[in-house]
């Protein structure tokens, strides 16, 4: 059993590191406010191999594994976890064509996608239906040349400003069974996109509904086959999981780092803060609890590389766990700052705005607890 990086893996890790803090962190906040990451971004991270990190390598991806992402995206998330995030989504996305898509279609999307000149999202939540996801609605009717496809989507990350979508719809029955995966082009007619929602954190990317509206979608961009649609929604997911715990783990670092700066320098009371024994056990609880999620993470990330029969309850514990433990720790960093923690200036208050998230999407952690629960019950 080995604990420690490889060579390799850690130059992965301090390159993604780098790239963030030069080419993101300086940049995060002013694309906060602008509600947008500037799309020439992208092809230089694409650059670096991220643009198709778990993409083949014959399909001129980076063909790396799960854990080799997790270290991507923690080390991104030390500069923005909303940027870093979006580029999980795009990556779950081109992941999911290289593994399901046709030849014809990697060979027409992938090239791009790898690139991020082709920006990816992912469609499953509708406005009726979150966690229940095999509820959803859309509609894809056949037609000659493919799919009519009518029905909504809601809170898609990127919504209005990716390129291409892959839409979980309704090709036959109920449930999970009666449910395909398509990609739509963000230019096709009757596709349409709602305002720009005002969130809370991941201010910098852009989400939005989408309306779709006998958009005529050609049988070429159905992904794998028909009624395996869910399948692919989940087992995506299962990669996304790690990623979204990855980003919280990245953030809470970073909060952890600057707290501990601060603490250095602060003084109260004739000492500096970081001598108070009670304000160090805060530190070594935020220490014990980074810690430990990051070997459970890389554990759950192992499992999912290596095929392990358990490995999505270890995504969805991994999940869980790494995005409670990461809200704890920025919301402690920000009481450790006093009131410059709320001031954005001090970087806090933002961590805690952009980890809020990760406890409900891709899978509240109150789903990812159904997940372990029904394997537990199930054993
Ligand atoms: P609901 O399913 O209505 O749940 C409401 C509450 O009930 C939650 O606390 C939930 O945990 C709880 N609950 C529901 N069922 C159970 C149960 N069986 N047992 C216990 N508790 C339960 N979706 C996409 O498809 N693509 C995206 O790109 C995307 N991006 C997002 C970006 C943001 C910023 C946000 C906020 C959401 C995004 N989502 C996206 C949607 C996200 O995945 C859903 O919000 C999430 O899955 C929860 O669904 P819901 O909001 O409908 O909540
Ligand atoms: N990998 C492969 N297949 C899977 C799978 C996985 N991880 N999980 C389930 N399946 C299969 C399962 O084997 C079954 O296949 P079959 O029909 O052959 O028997 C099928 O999928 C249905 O599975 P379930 O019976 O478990 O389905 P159920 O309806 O009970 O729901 C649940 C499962 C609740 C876990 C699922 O609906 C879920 O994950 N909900 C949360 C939704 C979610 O995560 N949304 C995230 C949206 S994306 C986002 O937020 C972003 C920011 C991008």
């Amino acid at each position: 059993m080995e604990f420690a990086l490889t060579e390799e893996q850690q130059a992965i890790f301090d390159m993604a590191r780098d790239f963030g803090q030069t080419r993101i962190a300086p940049f995060a906040r002013d694309w906060e406010a602008e509600g947008s990451i500037p799309r020439d971004l992208w092809p230089d991270l694409a650059e670096l191999g991220f643009g198709g990190l778990y993409v083949a390598e014959e399909h001129g991806g980076a063909g790396l594994t799960r854990l080799d992402g997790t270290l991507v995206f923690e080390a991104l998330s030390m500069a923005c976890p909303s940027v870093a995030a979006f580029l999980s989504i795009h990556n779950m996305c081109a992941r999911m064509i290289d593994a399901h898509g046709s030849t014809e279609m990697r060979a027409r999307v992938l090239p791009g996608a790898v690139a991020m000149t082709t920006l990816l999202s992912y469609c499953l939540t509708e406005p009726g239906s979150g966690s229940d996801a095999a509820a959803l609605r859309s509609r894809a009717t056949p037609t000659p040349e493919g799919y009519s496809l009518s029905g909504a989507k809601a809170f898609i990350s990127g919504g209005g400003y990716s390129d291409a979508y892959v839409v979980m719809a309704r090709t036959g029955e109920d449930g999970p069974r009666g449910i395909s995966a398509l990609l739509v082009a963000a230019d096709t007619p009757g596709l349409g996109f709602g305002g720009l929602e005002d969130k809370m954190g991941w201010r910098s990317q852009p989400t939005r509904a989408l309306q779709f509206d006998d958009c005529a979608v050609p049988r070429a961009n159905l992904l794998g086959q028909e009624g395996h649609g869910f399948r692919y929604a989940m087992a995506g997911l299962d990669g996304g999981r790690l990623n979204i715990a990855a980003c919280s783990l990245g953030g809470a670092q970073t909060a952890l780092d600057a707290t501990l700066a601060y603490m250095r320098d602060r003084q109260a009371f004739g000492q500096r803060l970081d001598q108070f024994q009670a304000l160090q056990f805060r530190l070594a609880e935020a220490e014990i609890q980074l810690q430990a999620a990051r070997v459970f993470l890389r554990q759950a990330a192992w499992k999912l590389d290596t095929g392990a029969p358990d490995a999505s309850t270890f995504c969805a514990m991994a999940k869980a766990f790494v995005t409670e433990a990461g809200c704890r720790v920025v919301d402690d960093c920000l009481q450790l700052h006093g009131g410059y923690g709320y001031l954005a200036d001090y970087g806090i208050e933002k961590l805690v705005r952009d980890l809020r998230v990760h406890r409900i999407l891709e899978g509240t952690n109150e789903i990812m607890r159904v997940l372990v629960a029904r394997s537990l019950v199930a054993q």
